[in-house]
């Protein structure tokens, strides 16, 4: 059995499409990163750097004890290796996946987040909305350039490497939400990125996998969570995650 860290965002919906295209049984254990469950002892010993997703399997690849991984980009390579599934083995042809993996998660990821950072919680935390403006154009920029990226590689390829891979599932849930984030006339500019997101999310196994638990992330908060959720996600200095870190282990 497979132990999933997990909450409803697109890193983690990364892991449950793999587990349900690989068909492997998988536990889900929620991680509230509102709620501070990321600063947790427990979860810290596994995903050091308090970001979910995370896994521990019981039954490793190679045997031996339970094995823990975090970096979802780990965690699907550990799972294709470990089926067998969605990253070939020949050099050439494994390469042309990961390349993609990489750029995921070096690229679009963290641009998308700093871009829905800065257009969507910025104007609950900037003083003056006018100290949005320069991480708005620069981040939306760069979630633009991606979007051509993968529109060109899409363009001449129906999927990203050559067949349906990881490199396909660790990208579709960050891109599938391009037009929510940025403006949904953007598809127009991009309709090999938008062909490829219909076809990727029409597969059972990811229409099962982004649905995973999502009522988890949708309670209503007072304004009081709210404001408390802000404070814990979107302040995080080294002093504030060593605080955590000391208290969560002093607490065991
Ligand atoms: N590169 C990491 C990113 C993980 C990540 O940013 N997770 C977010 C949720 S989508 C998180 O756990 N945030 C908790 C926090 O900011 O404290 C991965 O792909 O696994």
């Amino acid at each position: 059995m497979i132990d999933v860290y997990y909450w409803p965002t697109p890193n983690g919906w990364k892991v449950t499409i793999m587990l349900e295209e690989c068909g492997l049984d998988y536990n889900i254990i929620p991680v509230d990163i509102g709620g501070g469950d990321q600063f947790k002892a427990e979860f810290l010993r596994i995903s050091p750097n308090n970001r979910m997703p995370a896994i521990v399997d019981h039954e490793p690849m190679g045997g031996g004890k339970p094995l823990a991984i975090f970096e979802s980009g780990a965690i699907l390579e550990y799972l294709a290796d470990k089926t067998g599934q969605f990253l070939p083995t020949e050099p050439a042809e494994r390469f042309k996946v990961l390349q993609w993996v990489h750029w995921q998660m070096a690229n679009l990821g963290p641009m998308m987040g700093n871009a829905n950072h800065f257009k969507n919680y910025g104007k609950n935390i900037a003083d003056d909305p006018k100290q949005l403006e320069y991480g708005i154009k620069r981040f939306v920029g760069e979630v633009d350039r991606l979007s051509g990226v993968m529109d060109a590689q899409l363009s001449a390829n129906q999927y990203l490497a050559s067949d349906y891979s990881i490199a396909d599932m660790i990208t579709w849930p960050w891109a599938m939400l391009i037009g929510r984030m940025i403006d949904e006339a953007v598809w127009e500019d991009f309709p090999n990125l938008k062909r490829w997101v219909d076809e990727v999310g029409a597969r059972p196994a990811v229409d099962k996998g982004w649905q995973v638990e999502r009522e988890l992330g949708r309670r209503e908060m007072t304004e009081e969570e709210e404001k408390a959720r802000r404070e814990l996600l979107f302040n995080q200095t080294n002093e504030k995650v060593r605080k955590a870190r000391e208290a969560a282990a002093q607490a065991t």
